[in-house]
C-alpha cells in the first residue's frame, strides 16, 4: 500500500534524486530568457517535457517538482503531465508555496505565503496525481540576518504546511535554505544552518508532522559567495554531515540538498564526497534545479527541436549526481560523460 513512510523512501532512494523543474513563470522567464527564448507557455512546457521523457529518467530521477502551471498541461502525446512522469517510473510532485514576501518589521528579510486554502488545493493536486509537495523558506546572512523572527516565522510556516499536507496524504518536501550570497564565512553558515535546522525541528514537532514522511531539502555548508574563499569538497562535506547530525532526527529518511547556485560539477562533487563519508543510516541526494538543468537548457537554446542532445545531456548530468548518491562519482567519469 503507497503511503507517506514508502512515497518519503523512494524519492530518496539510492542511486536517484529530485528534479526540481517547480520555476514560477517569473523564474522561467529569467531563465528562458537568459538563452535568449521567449518565456511562453508552449515553450516552457515544451522543454520540461523534453526533460520529462528522457530515455534514462527512470534510472536516476525519482521524483519532479512541478509548478502549478505545469501539472495542468497536457503533453504532447495527449497525457497529462503526471501520467506521463508516471510512465517513465517517476513520481510526480508539486511546489505548493505562493513564494516571498518581506517579512513584516524585519528589514531585507522574507517569509513564504501560502497556508490559506492551501488543504484545498491539495485535493486538486492530489487529484491530478501529485504524491508530493513542496515549500521553501529562505534565510540571508549578514552580520545582522538572519534575525530571530525570520528563524521562527519561516519555521512555523514550514511546519504548518508539513502537517497540512501529511493529513492529505502526501509527503512534504521541508526545504530551508540558507542562501549562498554574502561575504560570510562557512563557519557562520554552519552556525546559520544549524539554528534554522533546529528550529525547523522543533516545529515540525511541535506541529506533530511524521517525521518518517518527509524529505529535508536544505542547503550545503558553503562559504559566501562573495568571500572569495574557494569550497574544498572535503570541508563541504565534514561541516554539512555533522551539521545534519546535530540538528535533524534520526527519524527524517532523506535529505535532499538544493544546488543553491553552485555550479552543475560543484554540486555534484560535493554531494559525492558527503556520500563518501556518510557514516548515518540518512540517505543524502539531490534535488536540483539550476545544478540538473542548466546544460540541458544551453543545449535547448541551440536548436529547440533537438530532442535527443537535450536528453542526452540531462541524462549525463542526472547520472553523474546518481554516482554521487554512491560516493561513486569522479572528475575521470565527468570528462567521459561530457
Ligand atoms: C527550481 O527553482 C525553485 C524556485 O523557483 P521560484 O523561485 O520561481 O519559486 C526552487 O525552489 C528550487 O526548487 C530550489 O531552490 C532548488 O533549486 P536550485 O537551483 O537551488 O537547486
Amino acid at each position: 500500500m503507497e503511503n507517506i513512510h514508502t512515497i518519503a523512501l523512494a524519492m530518496v532512494k539510492k542511486g536517484k534524486g529530485i528534479l526540481a523543474a517547480d520555476e514560477s513563470n517569473g523564474t522561467m522567464a529569467k531563465r528562458l530568457e537568459s538563452v535568449k527564448i521567449p518565456s511562453t507557455e508552449a515553450n516552457r512546457l515544451s522543454f520540461r517535457e523534453t526533460l520529462f521523457t528522457s530515455p534514462k529518467i527512470k534510472n536516476f530521477i525519482s521524483g519532479v517538482i512541478l509548478y502549478d502551471e505545469t501539472i495542468k498541461q497536457t503533453a504532447s502525446n495527449g497525457q497529462n503531465i503526471a501520467e506521463l512522469l508516471n510512465e517513465y517510473g517517476v513520481i510526480p510532485g508539486i511546489k505548493v508555496d505562493k513564494g516571498l514576501v518581506p517579512l513584516a518589521l524585519c528589514k531585507e528579510e522574507k517569509v513564504t505565503e501560502g497556508l490559506d486554502g492551501l488543504n484545498q488545493r491539495l485535493l486538486e493536486y492530489y487529484k491530478l496525481g501529485a504524491r508530493f509537495t513542496k515549500w521553501r523558506a529562505i534565510y540571508n546572512i549578514s552580520n545582522i540576518h538572519p534575525s530571530k523572527t525570520a528563524i521562527l516565522s519561516n519555521a512555523h510556516a514550514l511546519a504548518r504546511y508539513a502537517a497540512i499536507v501529511q493529513d492529505s496524504k502526501m509527503v512534504p518536501i521541508v526545504e530551508p535554505e540558507v542562501l549562498m550570497d554574502g561575504s560570510h564565512d562557512i563557519k557562520k553558515c554552519y552556525d546559520v544552518t544549524a539554528s534554522v535546522l533546529n528550529e525547523c525541528f522543533n516545529q515540525l514537532i511541535i506541529h506533530k508532522v511524521d517525521l518518517k514522511g518527509i524529505v529535508l531539502k536544505p542547503n550545503m555548508i558553503l562559504n559566501g559567495l562573495q568571500s572569495g574563499k574557494k569550497n574544498e569538497a572535503k570541508e563541504v562535506a565534514e561541516k554539512t554531515l555533522d551539521c545534519i547530525k546535530k540538528n535533524v532526527p534520526h527519524d527524517v529518511p532523506g535529505i535532499a540538498f538544493l544546488s543553491g547556485g553552485q555550479t552543475e560539477v560543484e554540486a555534484t562533487e560535493n554531494l559525492n564526497s558527503i556520500n563518501k563519508i556518510n557514516d548515518t543510516k540518512f540517505m543524502f541526494t539531490f534535488s536540483y534545479g539550476r545544478a540538473l538543468q542548466k546544460s540541458a537548457l544551453n543545449t535547448w537554446a541551440k536548436n529547440i527541436n533537438d530532442k535527443k542532445s537535450v536528453q542526452n545531456v540531462f541524462d549525463a548530468r542526472s547520472e553523474m549526481n546518481s554516482l554521487a548518491t554512491f560516493g561513486k562519482w569522479n572528475l575521470q567519469l565527468e570528462k567521459k560523460a561530457a
